[in-house]
């Protein structure tokens, strides 16, 4: 099994649990441990921090580093959208999905999760067969 077929088979598990998880989002336990930080339709500076946030950029159909490297604790990402179409990042941490807002092209989106340990952590753009064309990857948490 390859890392792309693993996810594959990942989400074609997770379809009964997707309703579960519409349900669970209603309620906004997503939302509570998923803030999003700011949206700027600019391009990202040089300067920022680069021990605090860790940039991806994200293009038909590949994230630009395939895996980002972040401190463990509130994990900020900054998600660039350099392609013509519009992205997200869905990053797994132990079972549940984590969702970011989605990108529109030429936007940037400052995303923070919490992930508390260290470790490494599959992650997908979940726009219409973007994952079957390539678009996935490993947060590497330190
Ligand atoms: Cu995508």
């Amino acid at each position: 099994m390859t890392f792309l077929s693993n996810v594959s088979e990942y989400c074609r598990a997770s379809r009964t649990a997707w309703t579960i998880g519409v349900v669970a989002a209603v309620v906004g336990v997503v939302a509570a441990v998923v803030a999003v930080v700011g949206v700027s339709g600019v391009a990202a500076q040089d300067g920022v921090d680069a021990g605090a946030v860790a940039r991806v950029s994200l293009d038909e159909y590949l994230f630009e580093p395939a895996v980002p490297v972040a401190p463990s604790g509130a994990v900020r990402l900054e998600l660039a959208n350099v392609g013509l179409r519009r992205h997200n990042m869905v990053v797994l941490v132990d079972g549940v999905e984590i969702e970011s807002p989605h990108v529109r092209p030429g936007e940037t989106v400052v995303w923070e999760l919490p992930i508390a340990r260290a470790g490494t952590y599959a992650f997908w753009c979940n726009e219409y067969r973007h994952l079957e064309k390539g678009m996935v990857g490993t947060l590497a948490v330190e």
